[in-house]
């Protein structure tokens, strides 16, 4: 009832602010600063010249050159756009290459030396020809990712720069990278300050080639014809967060774990999965031929609680492997009958701040497995109070 009161009287206000500022000449958006010097020192200083960091400022000088060079090198553009000093000398771009690495699946090729030779601006075109001519035609070079790591000032108005930069080309069924160190070196100009690309010569270069995808994904595989993979784990947290009651008190961040460990006792590991509030916790056992069955309903593990995480382990040393589940501020032990099933009891936790994660192992030493359970903070993730 009050909402709806005040919402008429909000329009009417904004109604009549917009009409007294449009009566007015000019309004000021906000008063004259007035910032404390520590903060008027810090914005000085964004300018590096301000502090003598002379290497900064040359850094910023030269970076959006050089990246022009790489730019029209990867392109075939003329490098028209890049502001080269009289004297400019190029090494090679693509020197001779030899084989340091063939598994198989990655090889890996690399200059054993750089030739001494240097080269002009008028064979700059050619030698970026040479360097183009390693990409497959019908690959399209990528961006090249460009880090400078080093600037020395050799004279008032001569310094050098040492970079990194790798860029790939992708063709099907392949990823082609090229990793790549160089140095180029300046020259300052007199007349405003500016700098001018006086050099580029290459200090290492590999070409390296593997497959698209180096782990290809099983998990279709795996889980695919087990229940509830497509129609409840291959949802999105935010298609559960929308349909299950907030009771179960279900978060958007999720991070609720995994446990990996051999449940059933057949030697061969097998993985418990905790799921928000609200959906099953799933235990997959593995099988022969790689393809996992569902379990948790039959070995009594399917808790709809909303679970963080879990750990494995044979806590009681009778041989069979136990589970430890976090369920709020609680943990759920799971006794390993050895039958397939499990028997079950709640440990209480102190105070009501859930525990996140979960660790086993003998930390006193007296021959039993010990539980240690991580907390995050109190009254929320948002306050962030840390919890012990
Ligand atoms: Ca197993
Ligand atoms: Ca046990
Ligand atoms: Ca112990």
């Amino acid at each position: 009832m009050r909402l709806r009161s005040s919402i008429p009287a909000l329009l009417a206000a904004a109604a009549s602010a917009a009409g007294a500022s449009a009566q007015q000449d000019s309004f000021q958006v906000r008063p004259e600063r007035q910032l404390p010097d520590f903060v008027r020192d810090n914005e000085r200083r964004i300018n590096p010249e301000a502090d003598a960091w002379r290497t900064e400022t040359l850094h910023d000088a030269a970076k959006p050159i050089l990246k022009q060079f790489l730019h029209d090198l990867a392109e075939g553009h003329d490098f028209a756009d890049v502001r080269f000093s009289e004297s400019f000398q190029c090494s090679v771009l693509r020197p001779e290459l030899e084989t340091i690495h063939n598994d198989g699946t990655i090889a890996v090729r690399a200059a054993r030396a750089i030739p001494p030779e240097r080269y002009s601006r008028n064979d700059l075109e050619g030698l970026a020809r040479g360097f183009r001519a390693a990409v497959p035609a019908e690959a399209m070079l990528g961006t090249f990712v460009l880090k400078l790591v080093s600037v020395e000032i050799d004279a008032v108005d001569r310094f050098r720069i040492r970079a990194y930069l790798h860029t790939h080309a992708a063709t099907p069924g392949l990823v082609h990278q090229w990793n790549v160190e160089l140095e180029s070196s300046w020259q300052v100009l007199e007349s405003d300050e500016s700098v001018a690309l006086a050099g580029v010569v290459l200090l290492a270069y590999q070409e390296v080639v593997g497959p698209d995808m180096l782990l290809p994904d099983l998990s279709q595989h795996v889980f695919g014809a087990t229940p509830g993979w497509d129609q409840q784990v291959l949802l999105g947290t935010t298609d559960w967060t929308a349909r299950v009651d907030r009771s179960f008190g279900r978060s958007y961040i999720g991070s609720q774990g995994l446990a990996v460990g051999d449940l059933d006792g057949d030697g061969h590991d097998d993985l418990y999965f905790c799921q928000p509030g609200g959906q099953p916790n799933r235990l997959w056992l593995w099988r022969p031929g790689g393809a996992a069955q569902e379990s948790a309903a039959r070995m009594g593990v399917d808790f709809l609680d909303k679970t963080r995480s879990a750990v494995i382990a044979d806590f009681d040393n009778d041989g069979r492997q136990d589970m430890a589940i976090s369920v709020g501020q609680d943990v759920a032990m799971c006794w390993n009958r050895g039958d397939g099933t499990f028997e079950t009891a709640r440990v209480r936790g102190v105070g009501s701040e859930e525990i996140y994660t979960m660790v086993a192992a003998d930390a006193d030493g007296d021959g039993l497995i010990d539980l240690f359970a991580c907390r995050n903070a109190t009254g929320g993730l948002l306050k962030a109070v840390p919890n012990p």
